[in-house]
């Protein structure tokens, strides 16, 4: 059964889905973003299930960015919406995004559950600059863990489970599978908030198994999306929101149905939970909340 998403808005472009909402008070107008080739507005709606909401929009517009499989252009279309350049010395910039690809965390902090939720946004003047991105991130779980290894050397099956998009290293959350990411004026403790947040997650095997959902400076949610189910050999989904105005104070992700652990499988794999790590985190420069 064949749908058309042409009237709503949506696009489809090659295995990736762009997807454009209008505030309540613009619905029905169309995107104000429109991508260089569109030439596929229609898909089927077995492979393609309706994994976006928005909650509530604020202001203006939020572009929602899908894929899996082949994500790289995804990510690339994504690094545009959030604008050039990448960031990469303390203090607020004028514009641009900030990246986090987990690589560069020493062998110390590597395949230990106890990864600091502030290791990106050092404020001690003598930090390096590279650890002054402007993300903090807390979870209700044991801790947070950077792998070299896609886990391995907590489970065997984990090897084959999970890919790292940027080699070597990948992410998860210790002992759980939740955690938030707020934001700072990058290598300070001045709270502020980004324009949009993505993801790239490894071996989502569910719709609704990985998501993000993004609030304002006042708790409001912004709305929760999903990632798509993996699509090829390499595992990979990305997931990426951004708003035409900043106002993304905090972003609450879900990885995966539970917590990684010894002895404990993934769905594809005999299990009963559709386990799922992380990888490159990119987010619109952090500014100061007003
Ligand atoms: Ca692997
Ligand atoms: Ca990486
Ligand atoms: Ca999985």
């Amino acid at each position: 059964m064949k749908k058309s998403f042409k009237k709503s808005g949506e696009r489809f472009l090659g295995g990736w889905r762009l997807v454009a909402i209008a505030a309540l008070a613009l619905a029905g107008c169309g995107p104000s973003l429109e991508p260089e080739a569109a030439n596929a507005a229609t898909v089927t709606e077995e492979t393609q299930p309706d994994e976006v909401s928005a909650a509530w929009s604020p202001q203006g517009q939020v572009v929602v960015l899908t894929a899996s499989g082949n994500i790289a252009g995804a990510v690339d279309q994504f690094r545009a919406l959030l604008g050039d350049p990448l960031n990469v010395i303390p203090g607020q910039q004028r514009s641009g995004r900030r990246e986090i690809n987990w690589d560069g965390v020493p062998p110390a902090l590597t395949n230990v559950d106890n990864f600091p939720g502030d290791f990106f946004n050092a404020v001690d003047p003598n930090a390096p600059a590279g650890r002054k991105r402007g993300a903090v991130f807390t979870t209700t779980a044991t801790g947070f863990r950077v792998s070299d290894n896609d886990f391995s050397d907590i489970d065997p099956s984990y090897g084959d489970e999970f890919n790292a998009f940027s080699l070597p290293r990948t992410f998860m959350v210790a002992g759980g599978n939740t955690l938030d990411v707020t934001f700072r004026v990058a290598g300070t403790n001045t709270p502020a908030h980004v324009k949009g947040f993505g993801v790239v997650f490894s071996d989502v095997d569910r719709v609704g198994s990985a998501t993000i959902q993004l609030f304002d400076k006042r708790g409001r949610s912004l709305g929760t999306f999903a990632a798509l189910a993996r699509s090829d050999a390499s595992g990979f989904s990305f997931l990426g929101v951004v708003f035409d105005q900043t106002v993304v104070a905090r972003v609450h992700i879900t990885s995966g149905d539970a917590a990684l652990g010894a002895g404990v499988k993934d769905v594809s794999a005999g299990g009963t939970a559709d386990l799922v790590v992380m990888d490159d985190y990119l987010y619109g420069e952090p500014k100061r909340i007003q």
